[in-house]
């Protein structure tokens, strides 16, 4: 495999666009200084309580269909839709087990018990004169891009197949100082998060990370969560698995091992080909998807393109995402303009010029603990044929000359 070097963006666009004369625009035609805009000929719009996007864009969650129960589903981010790192909270994805309780945060109460020298409780007011922290991660399901460990490749877009992913800045309390105010006794080394939806969601964390890491949040993207990801509550486990960062948080037990909950027996523990499984998988590995172009899109024939994506891992910061225009034969690092946090979505781009033949695109990232992102067939390796948890497979796009972008297995 050979590796090429990024050229440098701006040499790459006057190379491309050599008498072209612009990526994509046409000649002036009108005189720009007598030109007025239909919108310049009347006041606007008054003002609103609560802003919305424009009434001229449609993007929206893409809604899963409800299962079995009441209120069990999902909703994915539309990820193709999205620029830059930061999910906006209205298109935040969605996995609610029991539907989406409303509390009153004047009567809701969060408890410390179990193995602590101050079984204590907090209410909502005591909770917001703790001083607070903001940090911006990604959550991501378990489940997430688990579509394309299945046998036929999901025609579906980016957001489809990779949408249980989104990214927010989360603002709340360290939750090693509540834990500490407690008093964990020796013989603490896990804790029980449990909530208060009507799913009553349980999930053991070790009591280590769960000190050093974990965030009782209570803000998104700068006001308080939205009743989906949690009001008024949720905990936070930065990169680790979704189901562990549980929202409606009503109580955190001290406990000697793991509880061995419902939702961390019945699901989310990888089976592998000798019949065995791996349970407690917490931190999401790295991962990567161009979202542009992507599944389901019509390219706009040949010409300048910007490749763009996201790319993350539990594991820390990413420090590289390569390119493929050739299936994986070989690569191209992309740039990372930035900003590239820790445990949070990374955008990357490469400028490209399609001269409309047929390509194979794909992307692979590689974090700061030195993890590579496999291909699906490594990926595949260990598990038992039905396992899809976690999964990270690279994604690959075939865009044909006929200006159609397919997912495809490579
Ligand atoms: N109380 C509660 N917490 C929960 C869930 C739930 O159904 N109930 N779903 C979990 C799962 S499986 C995931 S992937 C994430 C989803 O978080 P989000 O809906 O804010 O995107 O929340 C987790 N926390
Ligand atoms: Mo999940």
């Amino acid at each position: 495999m050979t590796k090429k070097s990024a050229p440098s963006r701006r040499k790459f666009l006057k190379t491309a666009l050599a008498g072209a004369g612009a990526a994509a625009a046409v000649p002036l035609s009108v005189k720009a200084d007598d030109y007025i805009e239909p919108s310049m000929t009347k006041p606007g719009k008054g003002f609103t309580p609560y802003g919305m996007p424009s009434g001229h864009e449609d993007v929206k969650r893409l809604l899963r269909p409800p299962g079995n129960f009441p209120g069990t589903g999902g909703s994915l981010s539309p990820l193709e839709s999205l620029e830059g790192i930061i999910t906006p909270s209205g298109l935040h994805y969605e996995r609610h087990h029991n539907g989406i309780p409303d509390i009153d945060p004047k009567t809701h109460r969060f408890m410390i018990h179990g193995l602590v020298k101050t079984p204590l409780e907090f209410s909502m007011d005591d909770l917001m004169r703790y001083p607070r922290i903001s940090r911006i991660h990604f959550v991501e399901c378990g489940g997430n891009s688990g579509a394309n460990a299945g046998p036929q490749p999901p025609q579906l877009s980016a957001g489809g197949i990779h949408g249980l992913v989104s990214c927010s800045e989360w603002t709340g309390v360290e939750l090693g100082m509540l834990l500490d105010e407690a008093g964990v006794q020796p013989e603490g080394n896990w804790i029980l998060a449990e909530s208060a939806d009507a799913a009553s969601l349980s999930r053991s964390v070790p009591l280590k990370e769960a000190r050093e890491q974990g965030i009782l949040a209570l803000y998104q993207n700068g006001e308080r969560l939205r009743p989906e990801q949690g009001y008024p509550m949720r905990l936070l486990m930065p990169g680790w698995e979704g189901n562990l960062q549980v929202k409606w948080l009503h109580r955190i037990k001290v406990t000697d091992g793991p509880t061995m909950a419902k939702d961390e027996t019945s699901k989310y523990s990888q089976s592998l080909k000798d019949g065995k499984a791996n349970q407690f998988n917490f931190i999401q590995p790295v991962k990567s998807v161009i979202t542009r172009p992507s599944g389901t899109m019509t390219m706009n024939g040949p010409g300048y393109y910007e490749i763009s994506g996201l790319a993350w891992s539990g594991h820390g910061k990413i420090t590289r995402v390569e390119v493929s225009l050739d299936g994986g034969a070989t690569w191209t690092d992309a740039e990372m303009p930035g900003p590239v946090l820790s445990k949070a979505l990374t955008r990357f781009r490469l400028p490209w010029q399609w001269d409309g033949k047929p390509v194979v695109l794909q992307s692979r990232s590689t974090d700061e603990a030195g993890h590579v992102q496999p291909t699906r067939a490594k990926w595949k390796e260990p598990y038992s044929n039905a396992q899809f948890y976690q999964y990270n497979g690279i994604q690959s796009w075939q865009i044909g000359a006929d200006n159609t972008v397919k997912n495809i297995y490579a």
